[in-house]
């Protein structure tokens, strides 16, 4: 049981507000409890300016970053932690590629096709790396329970 519960993983997964507006968010969560993941943590966040900055600073320096902050604060956004072995990529496989219109053609089954309209409308997030899980997670849940508890001794 130790074994199972170290090789879980978390990542954190966002319906951007173009999922939301679509009414996608239970369509999603089904996907998600049927693809074997826990739903760890949940909210519902209105991002305003500077959070949406500070969420995608690594993109600070890049052409479509104002775009990209007007359109993850045009409306909520649905935020949940993931858990299973292998969060992260498996979560990212699901949700497929950044532009949507091509998810559409090479992906047809992912979250993005299902929901997405081209590169930047794309209704969904998913971390890249576990660090990067780490750093999402927190940004929105603060310190939350490790993914394997330690028993209470008597
Ligand atoms: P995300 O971080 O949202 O899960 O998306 P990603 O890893 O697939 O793509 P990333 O390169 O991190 O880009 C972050 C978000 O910025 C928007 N974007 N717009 N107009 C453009 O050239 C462009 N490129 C990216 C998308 O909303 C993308 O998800
Ligand atoms: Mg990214």
């Amino acid at each position: 049981q130790i074994c199972d519960a170290t090789e879980r993983e978390r990542t954190l997964a966002m319906i951007k507000p173009d999922g939301l507006l679509g009414n996608y968010t239970d369509k999603i969560k089904t996907i998600i409890l049927e693809s074997g993941f826990g739903i760890i943590k949940e909210r519902m966040v209105q991002l305003d300016d500077e959070k949406a900055a500070l969420f995608y600073a690594e993109h600070s320096g890049k052409s479509f970053f104002q775009s990209l902050v007007k359109y993850m604060t045009s409306g909520p956004v649905y935020v949940m932690v993931l858990e299973k072995p292998d969060a992260v990529s498996r979560w990212r496989a699901l949700i497929g590629p950044t532009d949507a219109r091509k998810a559409k053609v090479s992906h047809p089954s992912s979250i993005r096709a299902m929901c997405g309209s081209d590169l930047e409308r794309n209704c969904v997030h998913g971390s890249d790396s576990p660090q990067s899980a780490a750093r999402e997670i927190s940004f929105f849940f603060g310190d939350i329970s490790p993914a394997v508890t330690k028993h209470d001794e008597l």
